[in-house]
């Protein structure tokens, strides 16, 4: 009788366990079906071995564990090695945060199925750092996750769990920074009201090893300091940041620095004092210098002025080089424009030799369908790294995805971006495939009839929407403002040329295409000599970059032996076929995933597929106006009219909710 008690008892809890709701809040860190006591040795009991101590005993299903500091002169202070030594395995770092991050390494491979027998790792960045564009009301700018994380109002005295557990997601990854708020920053960041709160938050990162930054309004002085002027050049102004800087290491002494966005989209900044941007990023880098604190200071400005919008930063900045301080770090978008869904990587990089240099990402999908499609970005990333050499950067930014939903991302497979960063943000070497099924085995299963077609679900996501929104190198099509849905003819009375499409895909009944070539904008002599010259020749400029560099006649034969109007059509239909396709890759998945999120995930490609359907339509029924030729035999003909789609109002009441789409 009690045997059978105990039977039934088992079976009832491994049908719990199975078919337990899962609502995404517990990200890649689940640890089901873990759980017996772990024999553990810690060289001490502080707070960070602490932490890792209790992830191994939730965690942990393997042999006894032996955590030691040690030094090791091949190794920096986040490396660690694993090894194992008498049934024990043994995790070895010369920092406690790298025994941490050697934990995190272990309980990973136990889910992932690939037990370490030898790991000696090591981050390629000492600074690996998610940017929050978080405002001090709660709001997200680009943010389709909800609110901001940081309960503003109710700090320093309460402290929400979701704090933590944000702390503890980035150190399984080894993020090690936080830019808490937004690059468009509120000067009130910086009064003691709110560098208490910060303190507070960055009291609890500091045993996960996350250091705290902010972005700072340059004009601060002004505005909470009663100064007339932000002036980099006049001593009061000086130092009113050097006693800033004092006040804020008092409280956080390893405050990691200052992001700026300066003179960019209407921010103040040094040029509004005829100051170069060295000056204004050197006098902030003074103030942090004696406390060892960098200032990131963004590349991103683009003046109105007569130059292409994508050769303004290096114009701008190529001849500072060798004029900023030392904890200085150039922060440069991946592309020259903005985080489009492809661009050629900015110049700007390899082009400060005497400079640090750190590129920023965009992990929240501003310009990639928000949170409604699905995108895995990896490979968008991995594309960055296959021009820019990894160690010749010195950091790595990533802009946040995260909000207050549940499942911290909206999309559940936002997630995997998050990931995908911070993985790559240690390791750029790792393949966006390896990337992928990590986060798919400890997300859902590692049941292969699953992984192995998710994955290259999302390996081929990221393409499938260059297709469906702009291929070719088209960019910027969207609507004005909220970046979501096509809006090539968008036309604003008395907006500036470069926030309007046309000023971008420069369709005419020639032709299409932003002539960036030596007989245009020469942007492509801002790249180096050898690239140079493949993209600007028309007949060796890659198809995927054509129309980025390029304006060519409808009629012009591509690579691929079509015309440029019938691979825009090809592309346009191969985009809307992927999506598609992922519905059907998803439907086969239903088994393998808690119910709840196996039918959002299904709501959200459909959504995106009549969304992709919508980029397809509007575009080439827009470009057929000016080309003039009709559709590909055997193409799939616009389900809409050009007029009806000029008519779709989207509904976004405001950037933190995610759209519904057209209706
Ligand atoms: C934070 C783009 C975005 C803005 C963003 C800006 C930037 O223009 O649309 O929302 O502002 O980039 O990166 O500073």
């Amino acid at each position: 009788m009690i045997r059978k008690f105990t039977i039934l008892f088992v079976v009832l809890w491994g049908l719990s366990l199975t078919s337990k709701a899962d609502d995404g809040s517990r990200l890649w860190l689940k640890y089901d079906n873990a759980g017996h006591n772990v024999d553990i040795k810690l060289p001490n009991n502080s707070p960070t071995l602490r932490i890792a101590a209790a992830e191994l005993q939730k965690g942990w299903q393997g042999e006894a564990v032996t955590l030691q500091l040690k030094k090791n002169k091949k190794l920096s202070q986040d490396g660690y090695t694993i090894t194992k030594e008498n049934n024990r395995i043994i995790l070895s770092s010369p920092s406690e945060v790298g025994l941490l991050y050697a934990t995190y390494h272990l309980l990973r491979a136990q889910y992932t199925g690939e037990l370490p027998i030898a790991v000696v790792e090591e981050p390629i960045y000492s600074r690996r750092l998610l940017n929050h564009w978080d405002n001090l009301d709660g709001t997200i700018e680009r943010g389709y996750a909800g609110k901001s994380l940081w309960q503003w109002d109710e700090l320093p005295e309460k402290l929400s769990p979701r704090y933590e557990e944000y702390a503890r997601a980035n150190a399984s990854l080894g993020i090690n920074g936080v830019v808490l708020n937004n690059v468009n920053a509120s000067p009130e960041i910086l009064s003691t009201t709110y560098l208490k709160k910060v303190q507070r938050l960055a009291d609890l990162f500091r045993p996960y090893g996350i250091q705290t930054y902010l972005s700072i309004n340059f004009a601060s002085p002004m505005a909470i300091g009663g100064l007339e002027s932000a002036d980099p050049q006049i001593a009061e102004v000086q130092k009113w940041w050097k006693d800033k800087a004092k006040e804020i290491y008092k409280m956080i002494p390893d405050f990691g620095g200052f992001l700026v966005k300066a003179n960019s989209e209407g921010q103040p900044g040094p040029c509004d004092y005829n100051r170069t941007h060295a000056e204004g990023a050197n006098m902030l880098a003074d103030a942090v210098k004696p406390y060892k604190g960098v200032v990131m200071w963004r590349s991103f400005v683009y003046n109105p002025s007569d130059a292409d919008r994508a050769k303004q930063a290096y114009l701008e900045f190529q001849p500072l080089d060798g004029e900023f301080r030392d904890n200085v770090i150039i922060q440069i978008k991946n592309g020259p424009v903005d985080f489009q869904p492809r661009e050629p990587y900015t110049p700007l990089f390899g082009a400060l030799p005497q400079t640090d240099e750190m590129v920023e990402f965009q992990v929240t999908q501003e310009y990639l369908g928000h949170a409604n499609h699905l995108a895995y970005l990896a490979p968008m990333w991995k594309e960055f790294f296959d021009y820019v050499p990894p160690t010749s950067l010195d950091a790595i930014a990533g802009v946040a995805n995260i909000g207050t939903d549940t499942n911290w991302t909206g999309h559940p497979f936002g997630q995997a971006n998050w990931y995908a960063y911070g993985r790559l943000a240690w390791d750029p070497s790792l393949s966006s495939e390896q990337i992928a099924e990590e986060w798919l085995k400890q997300t859902f299963t590692t049941n292969k009839e699953f992984v192995v077609p998710v994955a290259n679900m999302m390996l081929d996501s990221r393409e499938a929407v260059v297709n469906y929104m702009m291929p070719l190198g088209l960019h910027h099509l969207f609507a004005w403002g909220h970046h979501y849905g096509p809006e090539p003819w968008c036309d604003i009375e008395g907006a500036r040329p470069d926030w309007l499409p046309s000023y971008y895909h420069r369709a005419t009944t020639e032709g299409i295409g932003f002539d960036r070539s030596s007989k245009g904008s020469n942007a492509t002599a801002q790249y180096p000599d050898s690239l140079a010259a493949i993209y600007d020749d028309v007949a060796t400029c890659p198809d995927e970059l054509i129309l980025w560099f390029h304006h060519v006649p409808w009629n012009h034969v591509l690579q691929s032996g079509r015309t440029v109007w019938d691979e825009l059509c090809y592309r346009y239909n191969e985009g809307v076929s992927q999506a598609r396709n992922m519905q059907q890759v998803w439907d086969k998945a239903q088994p393998y995933v808690d119910k709840d999120t196996f039918a959002d995930v299904q709501s959200r490609l459909k959504q995106q597929t009549r969304d992709a359907m919508w980029w397809r339509d509007a575009c080439l029924l827009y470009f057929q106006e000016y080309s003039k030729m009709p559709f590909p035999e055997g193409m799939e003909r616009p389900i809409y009219e050009l007029n009806d789609m000029k008519n779709f109002s989207i509904d976004i009441d405001n950037h933190t909710n995610a759209p519904n789409g057209y209706k």
